[in-house]
């Protein structure tokens, strides 16, 4: 695949300071697909000062015209949204049809929103003999992962953008060339020379470093939890705002009266979709006694059915896991699970067969799950369903609040105001009633430990604005 062999940095494609790279590859079958530039200190620190640079000028901007560059960005994503899709499946491994329904798709409706709401937003207001005046925070350091590569991306630079910030994105190691692609559509809008940077890197070199640099105003962190304890703790030593988006143990709450077969089969979709490399997946599936074998006997009859392979191929439903650690680790919690007691129904941690060559992990459904089992505590962040079993209520929501996450989670009943009144008393960020549709506009982030701070929709721009008064 063709990929640049520099950093966007100042508006322009620069050479790297060192020759370090990183060999990005297939997940699906393991074949290279380019090399970039493994950028070090000396390239953040190129690229925090262009931000910085351009912060004057791109601050000063009226938010018509940020709308502006916005709405061109959005519209030549529309265009490239194929190259996209295809960019994402080759080095992430996503099947063709998911890449181009989401991870094309939902970055454009993002983006679409920020252009929007740039246009829209009272960037001032008059409170008694105050004017409040909300302004950027200043440069931005954002650091995204590989699971959602474009639409991390987006999450960030298009709130950071609209509010008048100036950034440095340094994304996964995994999927750099889909963040190349975003950079070349960022100059291509029209947004000005220094206003988004791109550093290509390893975490624990150019990610580090970006979380140290003493010219970043604000931290954007979306990854693992074991991570952005760390880098939010350096960040915050320096005083600069932390953003943090990490991982989740969402629950998928059936209770009784609602449509079993509708919430088994959409909850077994959510978990395999992205082979289950989603941080908002609903990876516990509550159920009450009485239906439970009903709802075992479901989930693996649908999970059974998802046929996992090559993402190119139409019929293929789940592709292979971004690379060989992942695949350990996910097959590594299925042993462990079983030996902790969960009853296999369906998949298991044997690589499916013909497909060993590349990462591909079975579609897997665990019943007989308890909630102290480590299968219910940590994110898998693979294609595993666990289903736990209550006996009320009151027992569904202490499991369903019983993890150190908070980020997402689902709620199935006869009647929506159940389903409402349940929602109330989770703990955490998101909840989709009787099924739910994305909403590019609702706010999205953990309770507990799945982060810190909003994304998306103005909630996700003010995390970039600091507000300051003006007393009459
Ligand atoms: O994440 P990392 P990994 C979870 C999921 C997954 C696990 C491991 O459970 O199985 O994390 O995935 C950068 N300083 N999530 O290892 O390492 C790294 O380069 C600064 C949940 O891929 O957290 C990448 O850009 N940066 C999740 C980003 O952090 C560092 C999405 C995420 O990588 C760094 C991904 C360091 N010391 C994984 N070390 C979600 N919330 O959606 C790494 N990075």
């Amino acid at each position: 695949m063709k990929a640049h062999d520099g950093m966007y940095i100042g508006g322009a494609w620069r050479a790297a300071a060192g020759t370090e790279t990183i060999e990005v590859t297939n997940p699906a079958d393991g074949t290279l697909l380019a090399t970039v530039p493994a950028g070090g200190p000396e390239d953040v620190d190129a690229a925090v000062r262009a931000a910085r640079a351009a912060l004057p000028g791109w601050a000063a901007t009226s938010p018509a015209e940020r709308a502006a560059r916005l709405g061109a960005l959005r519209d030549i994503l529309v265009d490239r949204r194929e190259e996209i899709a295809a960019t994402v499946t080759s080095e992430l491994g996503s099947p063709l049809t998911l890449s181009q329904k989401v991870h094309a798709a939902v970055p454009i409706a993002v983006c679409g929103s920020y252009a929007e709401l740039a246009g829209t937003y009272a960037f001032e207001e008059e409170t008694g003999n105050s004017r409040v005046l909300r302004e950027p925070v200043g440069v931005v350091g954002a650091i995204t992962p590989w699971n959602y590569p474009l639409h991390q991306i987006v999450a960030k630079a298009a709130p950071a953008l609209a509010a008048g910030c100036t950034m440095v994105l340094k994304p996964a190691e995994d999927t750099p060339l889909v963040a190349q692609l975003f950079a070349e559509a960022v100059h291509e809008a029209g947004v000005p020379a220094g206003v988004f940077n791109l550093v290509t890197g390893l975490g624990p070199v150019a990610g580090q470093a970006l979380a140290e640099h003493e010219g970043i105003d604000l931290l954007s962190f979306t990854g693992s939890t074991a991570v952005g304890r760390r880098i939010g703790a350096v960040a915050a030593g320096g005083v600069k705002r932390v953003a943090l988006e990490l991982g989740g143990k969402s629950a998928n709450v059936i209770l009784p009266g609602a449509d079993l077969a509708k919430a088994v089969k959409v909850g077994v979709a959510n978990v395999m979709s992205n082979s289950g490399q989603t941080c908002s997946a609903w990876t516990r599936m509550l159920v009450d006694s009485e239906r439970y074998d009903e709802a075992v006997r479901l989930a693996a009859e649908a999970a059974a059915k998802y046929v996992t392979g090559d993402p190119l191929d139409e019929g293929t439903r789940v592709g292979p896991v971004v690379n060989a650690k992942q695949r350990e680790r996910v097959t590594g919690y299925i042993t462990r699970g079983q030996e902790e007691g969960a009853r296999l129904v369906t998949g298991g941690a044997e690589p499916p067969e013909g497909q060993e060559r590349g990462h591909y992990v079975r579609p897997t459904v665990l019943a007989d799950v308890t909630p102290e089992m480590t299968v219910a505590q940590e994110e898998i962040f693979g294609p595993v369903l666990s289903l736990l079993r209550y006996e009320d209520t009151e027992d569904a929501l202490r499991i369903a609040n019983g993890t150190v996450y908070g980020l997402a989670g689902a709620v199935w009943a006869e009647n929506e105001e159940d389903a409402v009144a349940f929602a109330r008393r989770m703990e955490t960020g998101q909840v989709d009633i009787n099924g739910g549709r994305f909403n590019p506009l609702a706010p999205f982030g953990g309770y507990k430990q799945s982060g810190v701070g909003r994304e998306l929709g103005a909630h996700g721009l003010e995390e970039y604005l600091q507000t300051k008064s003006l007393q009459f």
